[in-house]
């Protein structure tokens, strides 16, 4: 067992120059946390080798302002297919990740990543090439943020090419018609893809430059959000891989980071003579903290609802954020009971997210049959395991409580 990296600044951030004495020339592997893929289970953790063909080590600094004496350095002229036998940076001791994503196998047994649940991570580190005046033909690497065990929650792949240097973001989308729980293999389907954005090209190759991902899990699917930094400018605006170990693998969850995982992978092309060289790593700094993401959370309702004593209903509602906004609104009709509401002003929105589902709770001002009123909302989204759930309470005394039976809700 070992207890996280050198240079830790707290409990749940660190800090990894790659400076002596911590850092000794050579392979990176088990120094300071540095460790192949983990076998579960956190904290006890145990972990593999790095595979030795890798070719990466710790070596002077040519000469970078800002890397001191010593850098990480990592090149593709090996690569492979597997994930367990490559650099997985020192964890954390947060992890980050949705309310309900899985920090563990399928059988729940081994755990890889663990501490108290945050649900933002960011992470940034250094680059430059170790052959500053020439382009080295066919050099990637990616890396990305990790729980210890492969499943990338997100990526950054490096190239170098004639222009100069490149930085691509992949990201999963599931495109309509959207995975749930009764269907998860419509958030898998032919519509349902990796896309790649080139965040910057034609990166200057004799100077360093700086990548940064920040990211938000927000509860529910399709809504993760993570930005995508080079050189300190916001370049894109995108999403996790949640919904492709959500839907994809069908485990209904996200999955949470801790580390960063730094490969070569065979599909994006092997270049022997990047051997001894490749790109250089420095300044690697990580953290996960809670943040609040009110503004990163909507709710949405249509259709026909039922009442636990069998009245009819229509809703149509919509929500964003926590806060008052002018464009939100709430509209319910019972003829069953002669009751006809409609909001004047939607105040708040409370969204929580439990085992069974994500709940949200509105509140505001409306009329009913003309009369002003004050209402409760709450729906519950089981992402199609069950019929959302759908309260109405009014401050006259009426009361609607029951499921949406046709239609669509959506607490995200
Ligand atoms: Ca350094
Ligand atoms: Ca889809
Ligand atoms: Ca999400």
């Amino acid at each position: 067992m070992w207890l996280g990296g050198s240079g830790l600044a707290s409990a749940d951030s660190l800090v990894i120059n790659f400076e002596p004495p911590a850092y000794a020339p050579g392979s990176i592997d088990n120094q300071n946390g540095w460790h192949g893929g983990e076998n579960g289970t956190h904290p006890m953790q145990t972990y593999g080798p790095i595979n030795t063909a890798i070719d990466q080590s710790i070596v002077p600094n040519p000469g970078y302002e800002d890397f001191g004496q010593q850098s990480w350095r990592i090149s593709n002229a090996f690569t492979d297919t597997a994930f367990g036998d490559w650099p997985f940076s020192p964890s954390l001791q947060n992890e980050a990740g949705e309310t309900m994503a899985w920090n563990h196998d399928q059988t729940g047994l081994l755990v890889y990543s663990g501490g108290t649940r945050q649900n933002h991570f960011e992470v940034q580190w250094d680059f430059a090439s170790t052959v500053p005046n020439e382009e080295q033909a066919g050099l990637q690497i990616s890396m990305s943020p990790d729980r210890g065990d492969g499943a990338r929650m997100s990526y950054i792949r490096l190239e170098d090419h004639t222009n100069g240097i490149s930085v691509f973001f992949d990201d999963y989308h599931d495109n309509y018609p959207y995975g749930s729980a009764s269907n998860p293999a419509a958030g898998c389907g032919v519509e349902d893809a990796f896309v790649e954005t080139a965040v910057a090209t034609g990166l200057d190759r004799s100077e360093p430059h700086t990548v940064k991902l920040v990211m938000d899990f927000v509860d529910g699917p399709r809504n993760d959000v993570v930005k995508v930094y080079v050189d300190g400018a916001l370049r894109h605006t995108g999403t996790s891989w949640e919904d492709y170990f959500r839907w994809c693998e069908a485990t209904l969850q996200s999955r949470t980071v801790d580390s960063m995982l730094f490969q070569a992978r065979s599909g994006r092309g092997t270049a022997p003579a990047t051997f001894g060289h490749g790109f250089l790593i420095d300044n690697l700094s990580y953290s996960s903290f809670s943040a609040n993401q009110c503004d990163e959370h909507s709710s949405d309702g249509d259709g026909a609802v039922q009442s636990s004593e069998g009245k009819h209903g229509q809703t149509k509602f919509h929500k964003q954020g926590c806060g008052h906004q002018d464009t939100d609104s709430v509209q319910h009709s019972d003829g069953d009971s002669g009751h006809n509401f409609q909001s004047t002003s939607v105040d708040a929105a409370q969204f929580t997210t439990a085992a069974g589902g994500r709940t949200v709770v509105i509140t505001g001002m409306g009329t009913d049959n003309g009369l002003p009123v004050a209402f409760t909302l709450t729906a519950v989204d089981y992402d199609g395991l069950l019929p959302p759930a759908y309260t109405l309470v009014l401050s006259d005394g009426y009361t609607f409580a029951g499921t949406m039976v046709s239609g669509g809700l959506s607490v995200l």
